[in-house]
């Protein structure tokens, strides 16, 4: 594997953290130790967490009123895949990759396959995009895609789909996310009823092209861009669709898309229960879709959501495997830096839940114990696990202190250097 930021700096790097961490892991394992908790099988326990990177998140994406490009920002794929190489090198958690087509698009499938396989990435779901125009399209997409009225433009909708299939399956992915803002701004723009039915028509098409190993996972948001009334607006009509379609069709749950002070965490439950939950967008939000890093507003949230997750897989087992994605947008921040800490607030939730004591508290619920109930999870996520991670880092090969190491390396200088900001770069866009 080929890697990216030297290896010797990043050695250099934890050998300097290295005496530090031994204490801050011995005195977090005697405190776990007294909970009944072993802290090495809680690190083996960290180093199988994964969580894929989107491609588009290597870039700023801006908000609908500007975008500021930030320096070395990847300009092509190739460029996106070195900069998620980076990230997985530092963190040993992000080693797969989300891609977006047509954005994304290769040339030569293989070539993009060897590319990442070189640097020891993979690649996870991919996305379609009919929720903009490109250029030289046919049809336009401003009313609608998979639910348009237009026969014509819902064949292009549904043949672009089934065009990412395509190229997914010549890089390795196994699953389609598709996300559409197809909806209405006014009351009366069109029929609530016949526009969801236009959208399983499409959908249909594009799940009888799945290949048999493969989802596609439907995923579902409050509005934006369309401002009255969004198709796929909630879990209810994702889980419709997703019953609708047949058990190739799951449902992702994107933590920004739903409406302030929705019990996120039920979907999460609801979604498992019923065998439809499909995949996560991790990522936060104060507002809306707001894409903001994972955990830096509401981290309770995510550890609740894990918490449900650990649930759920104890009750079913191997077969619960729900893709990780993340699918956050920056403005002010480097991106590589906001993903590294994104997958590490991801995987602290996934590791806090795993301090939870199920059975006890399965007792608490029982005898109604409600107070001791809430403080067994509070316990688990007050827990500062922090050592953990990064003992998982440095046992997995990754750095101690992904961020510090990141900077130490002047690797966004390099590519600064290597890649000059496009002209005309700065349009606004929703990602
Ligand atoms: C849009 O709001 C969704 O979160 C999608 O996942 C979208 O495809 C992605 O953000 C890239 O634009
Ligand atoms: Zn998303
Ligand atoms: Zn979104």
């Amino acid at each position: 594997m080929t890697s990216v930021i030297d290896a010797g700096l990043v050695a250099d790097q934890n050998a300097r953290l290295d005496a530090q961490l031994q204490a801050d892991y011995e005195g977090l394992g005697g405190m776990l130790a007294r909970r009944g908790l072993d802290i090495d099988q809680l690190t083996a326990l960290a180093q199988t967490f994964a969580v894929a990177v989107p491609s588009w998140g290597a870039g700023t994406g801006g908000t609908r009123f500007a975008r500021f490009p930030g320096r070395g920002e990847p300009r092509n794929v190739f460029e996106k895949l070195e900069d998620c190489a980076v990230i997985h090198q530092l963190t040993r958690a992000t080693p797969s990759v989300s891609p977006h087509f047509p954005w994304d698009k290769p040339t030569d499938a293989s070539e993009l396959r060897e590319t990442a396989k070189a640097l020891g990435l993979s690649f996870d779901a991919v996305n379609s995009n009919t929720f903009q125009d490109q250029q030289g399209q046919e049809q336009s997409y401003k009313f609608g895609s998979l639910t348009s009225t237009s026969a014509a433009v819902r064949a292009q909708a549904v043949a672009h789909n089934i065009e990412c299939i395509e190229i997914g399956r010549a890089i390795g992915s196994q699953a389609l996310t598709v996300w559409v803002g197809d909806g209405a701004n006014f009351p009366g723009q069109h029929n609530l009823r016949g526009a969801l039915e236009r959208y399983l028509d499409s959908m249909r098409e594009i799940y009888a092209a799945l290949p048999g190993d493969w989802n596609v996972f439907i995923e579902h948001k409050l509005f934006e861009p369309a401002f009255y009334a969004t198709t796929i607006a909630d879990w209810g009509t994702s889980f419709a669709c997703a019953t609708e379609l047949g058990p190739k069709a799951k449902c992702l749950v994107d933590l920004g898309h739903h409406a302030p002070n929705t019990n996120i965490e039920m979907i999460v439950a609801r979604l498992a229960q019923f065998g439809k939950l499909g995949g996560f967008h991790f990522n936060d939000s104060k507002y809306g879709d707001d894409d903001l890093d994972s955990g830096s507003i509401n981290p309770f949230q995510l550890f609740l959501v894990f918490n449900e997750l650990a649930d759920a897989a104890r009750r079913e087992g191997e077969a619960f495997k729900p893709a990780y994605m993340l699918d956050q947008s920056h403005n002010v921040t480097d991106p590589i830096e906001s993903l590294m800490s994104s997958a590490g607030e991801v995987q602290r939730a996934f590791v806090q839940s795993a301090l939870v004591d199920r059975a006890a508290l399965a007792g608490l619920q029982e005898r109604n114990d409600v107070l001791e109930a809430a403080q067994t999870l509070k316990r688990a996520f007050r827990t500062d696990v922090s050592p953990i991670l990064a003992m998982a880092r440095v046992r997995s090969g990754g750095a101690a202190d992904p961020l510090a190491c990141y900077r130490a390396s002047g690797y966004r200088d390099r590519v600064a250097a290597l890649r000059p900001v496009r002209a005309g770069a700065s349009s606004s866009g929703i990602v």
